[in-house]
């Protein structure tokens, strides 16, 4: 019989501004580490590279662009990393992610273009490695305001975060609420929700037997 491989699992955690994820994707790291199991932190934006720097700028508002062009550099920043990504969780390598592709839908189809639809914002991110699980870090506007409030940043603001939250409400209803996609209260200590956190990701963190699906298929 041939033997039985392993690959890592493909942890997204996915949120509001403010609501924590880097904050738990270090703790959620640390845990693993202190298990003794293979793990690897990936960023999006990851603003190191041409793409994310191009990102960074628009971000800053030092640069202005096109919606559609930012969109698309986004999708292009996950598609530049996927096969690194793909690399590590076929090496055995639990791989936690700081925002993914429902970030990138929710903040584009928030802006509320005519042209710039849900559907039409999910495209370019079809097919793109599927996360085996997505942690949605829920926060409240009063929580998010007592940390230090929305930053400078474009889309720091509480309208466009409103609407941002209800693309990710649709988003999780389709990738699966309650089985690929789980809602976390993000308004309590740090440590409740890491407990959370650590507590839904036991069925994968020790690897799965699963093979690697493509999102939306
Ligand atoms: N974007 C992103 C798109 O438009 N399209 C895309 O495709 C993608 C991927 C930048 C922006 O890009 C948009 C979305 C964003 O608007 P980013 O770089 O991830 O995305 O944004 P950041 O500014 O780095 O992250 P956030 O502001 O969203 O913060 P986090 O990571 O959610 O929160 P964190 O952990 O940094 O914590 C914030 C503060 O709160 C404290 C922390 O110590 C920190 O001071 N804190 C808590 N305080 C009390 N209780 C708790 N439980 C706390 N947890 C954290
Ligand atoms: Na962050």
């Amino acid at each position: 019989m041939p033997e039985r491989k392993q690959r890592g699992a493909f942890i997204v955690i996915e949120g509001l501004d403010r609501s924590g994820k880097s904050t738990q994707v270090s703790l959620l790291e640390k845990r693993c580490k202190d298990a003794g199991l293979p793990v690897r932190l990936v960023k999006f934006p990851d603003r190191t590279t041409p793409i994310g720097k191009l990102i960074d700028s628009y971000l800053r508002s030092d640069s202005e662009m096109d919606d559609h062009a930012i969109h698309l550099l986004f999708s292009a920043n996950r598609w530049e990393l996927a096969p690194s990504i793909i690399e590590s969780l076929n090496a055995g390598t639990t791989v936690i992610c700081d925002r993914y592709a429902f970030s990138g839908i929710a903040f584009s189809a928030a802006k509320n273009k005519p042209t710039m639809s849900y559907e039409w914002c999910r495209a370019p991110d079809i097919y793109l490695p599927a996360p085996d699980i997505t942690l949605f870090l829920d926060v409240s506007p009063e929580k998010a305001r007592e940390r230090g409030g929305y930053g400078a940043e474009r889309y720091e603001n509480a309208e466009m975060q409103e609407r941002v939250e209800h693309v990710f409400e649709r988003i999780g209803v389709e990738i699966g609420d309650g089985s690929r996609w789980f809602a976390v209260d993000a308004d309590r200590e740090k440590e409740a929700v890491a407990e959370e956190l650590w507590e839904r990701v036991q069925p994968y963190v020790k690897g799965t037997e699963k093979p690697l699906q493509r999102l939306w298929e």
